[in-house]
């Protein structure tokens, strides 16, 4: 049986998985509207993969008796700036999510619940690793800077990334 205060904080996470996927695909439109394809199906890709991480928690709650919420969600922005303005925003959120996780993981200690601790094990090391990718992503486009020769090989090299995020277990 999942504990009333677990099932909460599972539930808040089911949310900003949620909105993740929005921040996402809303990042995916802004790119695919100026030319840049490998941005957008980088982000497209990206924005499956937070409803994915959303299904899992919605999944594993209904699974040990309790019961997951959809809630609204906020919306995400429209506009982001600069490709660089993006992926820093990107590494943010991912900094944010991480952190949540966290506090996730801490509160399953508390409760000693220790079927939750282990199923969150998954979203840590995910975390370690999108966190990585976006730190990857800056540094590149940091080096880059305006530049629009670099801009377009840039988005050829994030193309790649799909493919190799698509080879990942889930
Ligand atoms: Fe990108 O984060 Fe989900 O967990």
């Amino acid at each position: 049986m999942l504990p009333k205060k677990i099932e909460e904080a599972l539930n808040k996470q089911i949310r900003i998985e949620a909105e993740s996927s929005q921040i996402y695909l809303s990042m995916a439109c802004w790119a695919e509207v100026q030319g840049f394809e490998g941005v957008a199906q980088f982000m497209y890709a990206h924005s499956d993969e937070e409803r994915m991480h959303m299904l899992k928690l919605v999944k594993f709650i209904n699974e040990r008796g309790g019961h997951a919420r959809i809630s609204d969600l906020t919306a995400p922005p429209t506009e982001f700036g600069s490709f660089k303005d993006m992926f820093q925003t990107l590494f943010d959120h991912e900094v944010m999510v991480s952190q949540s996780i966290n506090d996730l993981v801490h509160i399953t200690l508390e409760e000693r619940d220790y079927a939750t601790h282990n199923f969150l094990q998954w979203y840590v090391s995910e975390q370690i690793e999108e966190e990585a990718l976006a730190r990857t992503i800056l540094d590149k486009i940091n080096l880059i800077g305006d530049d629009k020769g670099g801009l377009y090989l840039f988005d050829n090299d994030v193309k790649q990334l799909v493919g190799k995020a698509a080879e990942k277990p889930q």
